[in-house]
């Protein structure tokens, strides 16, 4: 495997998309970050998984969220008017909810949308103005992970910030740690995070969640490749890898891959880079860490929030915890 310094043709190409892939695909075992899979058509794809009959995730939160709106608004706002940041917000469809809960507290409704990719955004935003008349609907693109500026909320007003649908599970512990405590230093105390995360369960509802009968998670996953072909001119054949879903119960998530079906050499021509691949050697797309309960309010009080509450569905499959921002720093 050879990188070359400079590449043989020159494209037009994002650099945070090179150099991820460039590192991911130069480590051993390979990997590819999560976060490729948003591009236009991923993010479509994965609006298509949160309706699968399989992927329990979207539809046990909305759940929890539509019985306990109004309990979490009042327990949030504690008699001062909220305002809403989501981050990673997306289409930002449960969320709805919410807002109609604090809407009856409260005339107006500041909604922050917090988004690396403002697309799907832009869209969410006229129909929720439209839809739900009192909110306004401010986008702020910006990348949660790296640090990100808020500005103060005036006074009277509290600021909820929403972290919702398991979102965070994509992060290893430490990273998820540091992201939970970058949010708690944008809050002034009294402020609230509300997280959405997913529990461990039986593990045949956790694989199927993500290797569904229909292949849309498959074809999500192997977007990525996709994308590469097409941002980077690879030349990944598609039919010589494989979607590979897998419980690590020692680490306690659920791990996609993409397998090599056989041995192989792919070509990214930007990079002027021949990557060789054995039989079944894969490439690490993603983790989804699950939870068990009580590890949602121990992750919030390490970052500095006092646990305020816990939501979750009958069979205990998801939950959303109510953290509020503490006086410790
Ligand atoms: C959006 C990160 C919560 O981990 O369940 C869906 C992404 N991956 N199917 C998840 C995903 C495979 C999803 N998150």
């Amino acid at each position: 495997m050879s990188l070359a310094a400079s590449p043989a043709v020159s494209l037009p190409i994002d650099e945070q998309v090179a150099r991820s892939v460039r590192t991911g695909l130069g480590s051993k075992p390979k990997t590819l970050t999560p976060w490729l899979f948003y591009d236009e058509a991923g993010s479509e794809l994965f609006e298509q998984i949160t309706e699968l009959p399989e992927y329990y995730l979207t539809r046990t939160e909305r759940a929890i969220l539509e019985h306990n709106a109004s309990e979490i608004v009042a327990e949030a706002g504690g008699g001062k008017r909220l305002r809403f940041t989501e981050l990673g917000a997306g289409s930002a469809e449960k969320t709805r909810v919410l807002m109609k809960a604090a809407l009856e507290r409260q005339n107006k409704l500041l909604f922050e949308a917090v988004d690396v990719s403002p697309t799907a955004l832009l869209v969410a935003q006229a129909r929720i103005e439209r839809e739900i008349p009192g909110v306004k609907v401010d986008l702020l693109e910006m990348d949660y992970t790296n640090g990100f500026g808020l500005d103060r909320c005036t006074p009277g007003e509290r600021r909820l910030v929403l972290y919702i649908g398991s979102s965070i599970g994509n992060f290893e512990p430490e990273e998820s740690a540091r992201i939970l405590r970058k949010v708690r230093k944008q809050l002034a105390p009294g402020d609230c995070l509300l997280l959405g995360i997913d529990q461990v369960k039986d593990e045949s509802t956790m694989l199927a969640a993500y290797d569904d009968a229909a292949g849309v998670t498959a074809a999500f996953n192997k977007n990525m490749l996709v994308r590469l072909n097409r941002e980077l001119a690879g030349d990944f054949d598609l039919d010589q890898f494989s979607h590979r879903a897998l419980w690590n119960d020692t680490m306690s998530r659920m791990e996609m891959h993409l397998e090599s079906s056989v041995e192989q050499r792919v070509r990214l021509a930007a990079f002027d880079w021949e990557i060789d691949f054995g039989a079944g050697e894969t490439i690490h797309t993603e983790n989804s860490y699950k939870f068990r309960s009580g590890d949602a309010a121990a992750m919030l009080a390490e970052a500095g929030f006092a646990h305020a509450r816990s939501w979750t569905d009958e069979r205990g499959w998801f939950e959303v915890c109510l953290g509020r921002a503490d006086d410790s720093q």
